[in-house]
């Protein structure tokens, strides 16, 4: 029986050293050490024996199991340290690999220009005022000096939605209702973004939806040269202190007088190239000092009140900071072209 069990012993240790998984070794123990293992049946012969023998043959039997499972253990200690380094080396990280370049998108063109056109004027006291783009005739043309049956209504072609309700044309009706809202006191001066809509067949130089700028001020004692000298200062900073602005008469219900801007050419400093057409000066905006009867519509004493608006578009100034040569560029969403503007944030 002691030699038997010896041979389990020896038979057992054998088979661990050669086990090559944590499966098999697994095996092994259930098939050595298990209830229905040959230990245990060996041990089932224990009846024959002598008082004396029993215990020792007990404690051998004892013995020999310890040994086996601890045989087992080591076993099982390099197996695990093997088979994670085995995990290890098919999973190695190259921490010398390049990362993955994030794709980060920019601001469209028009809200650069916008945010730019925002900035440079709260920088000037002003504050920003939105509102609807489904508008009041009221506030889009009566307001303004633009009674039923003015020819201008014809000239701007707009959506209506309903008799009295439209698509705003331009972003002075909310400019109307900050004035409304003040109850004819000073000051205001506001700068009104906002798309505004135009029944226009798109090309290169319309589109049925744009966007607008616009800003207004109404205080006691605002002069033309208030308008002039804000318009210099805007036209420095947006393209270059290098620029002078010039003053043309012009005419616009909403004002009186009117007056359009240009700047001068840098590409050819005035002495006439094609992208001024060859007069030295490029047309940048509208403006002029608010109409009487705008300013007595809106609730205020037009004899005591004064105020200056202006009104631009962004794709225009936008073509000309970035040479972009046609306003559906910046409605049709072409990633080749958005990615143009993403260096310059
Ligand atoms: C242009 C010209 C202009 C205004 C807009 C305005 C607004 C009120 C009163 C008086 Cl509430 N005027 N706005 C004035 C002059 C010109 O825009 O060429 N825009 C693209």
């Amino acid at each position: 029986m002691q030699e038997r069990l010896k041979e389990l012993q020896q038979e057992a240790l054998e088979a661990v050293q050669k086990a090559v998984d944590l499966k098999e070794l697994n095996e092994i123990r259930v098939s050595y050490l298990g209830k229905k293992g040959p230990i245990t049946e060996v041990l089932k012969g224990m009846g024959k024996l002598s008082a004396e023998e029993r215990p020792k043959m007990g404690a051998l039997a004892n013995e020999v199991r310890d040994i086996i499972s601890s045989g087992i253990e080591e076993k099982q200690k390099v197996l695990e340290e093997e088979a994670v380094q085995k995990k290890l080396a098919s999973e190695t990280i190259d921490v010398t690999l390049p990362g993955r370049p994030v794709n980060s998108g920019n601001h469209h063109p028009l809200t650069r220009i916008i945010e730019e056109i925002e900035d440079l004027f709260i920088g000037m006291g002003y504050t920003i005022a939105e509102g609807p783009e489904v508008e009041k005739d009221y506030y889009n043309f009566e307001a303004l000096n633009l009674p039923k049956g003015h020819p201008a209504r014809d000239m701007q072609d707009s959506f209506y939605i309903s008799e009295e309700i439209l698509l705003r044309t331009h972003t002075s009706p909310m400019q109307a209702r900050t004035m409304e809202k003040n109850e004819g006191k000073g000051p205001v001066r506001i700068i009104c973004p906002g798309k505004v809509y135009r029944r226009d067949n798109d090309d290169a130089t319309h589109s049925h939806q744009f966007m607008q700028i616009e800003g207004l001020v109404v205080d006691e004692n605002i002069r033309m040269s208030d308008l002039k000298g804000t318009l210099d200062v805007f036209a420095k900073k947006m393209f270059g202190d290098d620029r002078e602005i010039r003053l043309r008469p012009s005419f616009f219900p909403f004002t009186e007088p009117s007056v359009e801007m240009d700047i001068s050419c840098k590409i050819c400093k005035g002495h006439g190239c094609n992208v001024c057409k060859g007069t030295g000066w490029i047309e940048i905006l509208g403006a002029g000092m608010v109409h009487p009867n705008v300013l007595e519509m809106a609730g205020y004493d037009s004899t005591k009140y004064t105020g200056f608006a202006f009104g631009m578009g962004p794709e225009r100034i936008a073509m000309l900071k970035y040479g972009v040569d046609d306003i559906r560029h910046y409605y049709t969403n072409d990633i080749r072209f958005l990615k143009q503007f993403s260096m310059h944030e």
